[in-house]
């Protein structure tokens, strides 16, 4: 017989081994995973700030369970982006990433999410076909195609003929020179050159050069959240603001993160995108008022609102699974569902995953003493233009 004091050893052993089993199954873990240092860590700050006020403001608790946020540091290396979400899934328990702050770092989770069964939802990055790959990405940033296509419409109908594309030289900034370029050429305008910039600490110098030398009515930019105040600099420094140049841009670059501190360079900068600090909507004015009071010195910009909606996508698929965290039950239960966000009405399409939203024209103006991007047009919930084309 075996001594009862060695039973009970070996019992509280087993206890120990077998510990990950009796992990709390009331608590849903999300990872967040977001470049929080190197050049993209605006976009970190900003999806955490607006990620976590969501919580703030709504709870943790939902469908009776506890929402436990984890935030990573991918440091904007896909290698890095891919390693957490696999770590994330297998010693964390994770029901949901979130984040991916470019698009090779979303791109990098999408196999991890499919083998995983794991929602992956995109609240930053905005390469079109993204979503295709894989059935378990949703998406609740924007699409480069969605904002860049209105912004062609735009010149159309306002007397702008000749155009001069300027873009960051990968995914999001190929689709926004094409979108931009084939609506803009087929409804009879001109793009004279394209010229795109590297992705890593871009000088913008030579290319405005060519920019002034090509002499179009307007130059059309995309760059990524976080280069535009750079970008604007050198494009005063170069007198392009009083060379009649006029510049249309994606609101990438008139980011709200930025905005203020451009200067008088950026006034009457023509933009078209999702949203805008400026927003005027009751949601809105309670969203800007309570994240500046949670994070002085700030002002959310199109990031923030697009990490709280994907934790608000996440309450609302938890609550019609009743709180089941099987990762085929959410991405069913997030299919077709619409709330109204701070930036306006949305709604994720059942079919390609991706959002649907206002894409509003804006212009930078002065509000109260301070830039902000003043909406004037509003076309209505647009969907991703690429997908819809495939159809
Ligand atoms: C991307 C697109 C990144 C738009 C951005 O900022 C942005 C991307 C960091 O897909 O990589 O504004």
């Amino acid at each position: 017989m075996m001594p009862s004091r060695w039973i009970s050893s070996a019992a509280f052993v087993a206890a120990l081994i077998a510990a990950p089993a009796f992990a709390d199954d009331n608590v849903v873990t999300v990872g967040l995973i977001l470049p929080m240092t190197g050049q993209q860590a605006s976009t970190g700050k900003q999806e955490q700030a607006g990620a976590n006020l969501y919580i703030q403001t709504h709870g943790d608790k939902v469908a009776g369970k506890t929402i436990s946020l984890v935030v990573k540091d991918d440091t904007g290396a896909p290698d890095v982006t891919k390693r957490l979400a696999q770590d994330l899934i297998a010693n964390d328990n994770a029901k949901a990433l979130m984040g991916f702050g470019l698009t090779p770092l979303a791109l990098a989770v999408a196999p991890v999410a499919t083998e995983a069964k794991v929602p992956e939802i995109v609240t930053a990055a905005a390469t079109a076909m993204i979503t295709e790959k894989s059935p378990y990405i949703v998406r609740t940033s924007f699409t480069l195609p969605q904002a860049a296509a209105p912004m062609a419409e735009w010149c159309l109908k306002n007397n702008i003929h000749k155009v001069v594309t300027l873009v960051a030289d990968y995914g999001p900034g190929n689709d926004a020179e094409k979108w931009f370029s084939d609506v803009f050429e087929k409804g009879g305008g001109q793009v004279i050159e394209k010229i795109r910039t590297p992705l890593k600490s871009p000088d913008f110098a030579p290319f405005l050069q060519r920019v002034k030398d090509d002499a179009p009515e307007a130059l059309f930019v995309f760059l990524p959240s976080g280069q535009g105040a750079e970008f604007m600099k050198q494009f005063a420094e170069r007198g392009l603001d009083k060379s009649g140049v006029r510049l249309i841009a994606t609101g990438d670059v008139t980011d709200d993160d930025q905005l203020a501190g451009m200067g008088d360079a950026a006034l009457g900068v023509v933009t078209t995108h999702h949203y805008s600090a400026n927003h005027d909507s009751p949601e809105n004015k309670a969203f800007v008022e309570a994240f500046e009071k949670a994070n002085p010195g700030m002002r959310p910009n199109f990031m923030a609102v697009a990490a709280y909606d994907g934790m608000a996508l996440l309450y609302q698929a938890l609550e019609k699974t009743k709180g089941a965290t099987d990762g085929d039950a959410l991405i069913a239960a997030m299919k077709g569902l619409s709330w109204v966000s701070p930036r306006g009405p949305v709604a994720i399409d059942p079919d390609t995953r991706d959002i649907v939203q206002n894409i509003y024209v804006r212009k930078v103006d002065k509000v109260d003493g301070a830039l902000f991007n003043v909406e004037f047009d509003t076309i209505p919930n647009v969907k991703d233009p690429y997908k819809a084309s495939k159809n």
